[in-house]
């Protein structure tokens, strides 16, 4: 029944007009009855369709779900996405993607959810994903050493900016991948780990953006500092295709990442960082660094000059752009 149902809604989505009962069960081979009862299991599942005597069927509107045989529809990529776990709600889906790397995973693993009720943050913060939003993780496993991984982490932000793009939106990044626009954090990023002293088991890159949600529904604490697609067109997006582009543009950053062309990547993040230029205060785990952000080092640390003068790099931490109101 599973795969008739998505069969029966392919045939569906891909005829503008009415499909009869009789064509589709012939080009399905199956009953009639069958037909009708995947139209009524696809109905149960928020798919409007109409069905007219004599004419047949038509899908009048899709439930905008992130349903995997949806994705798999419009999907660009040969890695992203290529297997795709998917949940209503969940806890959070990186820790669904690390339980599934640890047995075996393919590269690519797409785990998503409509919404997450313990979404994370880095460094233990938590992460607000209601209904409506894109949450999401990727499994990679590329075969390089740990130390590159803080430049892997600056690729998603790319990816993520450049995909968002598609929708007319101009995306800024602020160190090491928040993505931003006109100031306010859109999309979030949680890279972790699992690695030996001098190679990589796998990374979870988990990805939040706030899509079709709204600010004012948000925590009050941080209400001020973000912002949402909707927010900023002005309209509900197909989260689908947008998901779909995002893929591509992470994939091809990532082909390029593994090709070793460093230089793509930084290139593109300096093109779209709010960062560089900026001053800016960093905290990482042991010190808090002050100064003007520079640029971006190879290995994707953040190179900022102090008062004094002196050059600090810094691979991971939180940055605060200091002045002009901005996060
Ligand atoms: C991040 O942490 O920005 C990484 C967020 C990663 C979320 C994705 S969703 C899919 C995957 N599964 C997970 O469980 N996580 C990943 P950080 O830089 O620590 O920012 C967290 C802080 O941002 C919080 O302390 C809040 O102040 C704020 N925040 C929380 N939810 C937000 C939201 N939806 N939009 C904007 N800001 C938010």
């Amino acid at each position: 029944m599973g795969d008739l149902k998505f069969n029966v809604l392919r045939a569906l989505a891909e005829n503008k007009g009415f499909l009869s009962g009789e064509e589709l069960a012939k080009s399905l081979g199956v009953s009639r009855t069958a037909v009708w009862k995947s139209v009524e299991a696809l109905k149960k599942m928020g798919y409007q369709i109409d069905a007219v005597p004599k004419r047949g069927y038509t899908l009048l509107k899709s439930p905008e779900l992130l349903l995997p045989y949806e994705i798999r529809l419009k999907l660009k990529t040969k890695i992203l996405g290529k297997e795709i776990v998917y949940f209503k709600r969940v806890s959070s889906t990186n820790d669904v993607a690390k339980d599934l790397a640890s047995k075996g995973a393919p590269e690519g693993l797409l785990v998503l959810a409509e919404e997450q009720t313990k979404g994370r943050g880095r460094m233990g913060r938590s992460w607000f994903s209601p209904l409506g939003g894109l949450w999401f993780t990727l499994l990679l496993r590329p075969t390089i050493s740990p130390e590159k991984v803080p430049l892997l982490a600056l690729m998603l932000g790319v990816g993520v900016a450049r995909g968002l793009s598609t929708l007319g939106l101009k995306c800024r990044l602020k160190w090491p991948n928040d993505v931003l626009i006109n100031g306010k954090k859109v999309c979030g990023i949680l890279t972790e780990l699992d690695a030996e002293m001098d190679r990589v088991n796998y990374v979870i890159a988990g990805i939040g953006i706030n899509v079709n949600n709204e600010v004012k529904d948000f925590p009050s604490e941080f209400k001020p500092s973000a912002t949402t697609v909707k927010e900023e067109l002005g309209r509900e997006v197909y989260r689908v295709v947008l998901l779909t582009e995002i893929l591509k543009e992470l994939e091809s950053m990532y082909n390029a990442f593994l090709r070793g062309n460093r230089e793509l990547v930084l290139n593109e993040w300096r093109r779209l960082s709010s960062t560089l230029g900026r001053r800016v205060k960093v905290v990482s785990r042991d010190r808090i660094v002050e100064g003007e952000a520079l640029d971006v080092s190879k290995d994707g640390a953040l190179i900022i000059r102090l008062k004094n003068g002196s050059l600090e790099e810094i691979l991971s931490g939180d940055c605060l752009h200091l002045g002009e109101g901005e996060t």
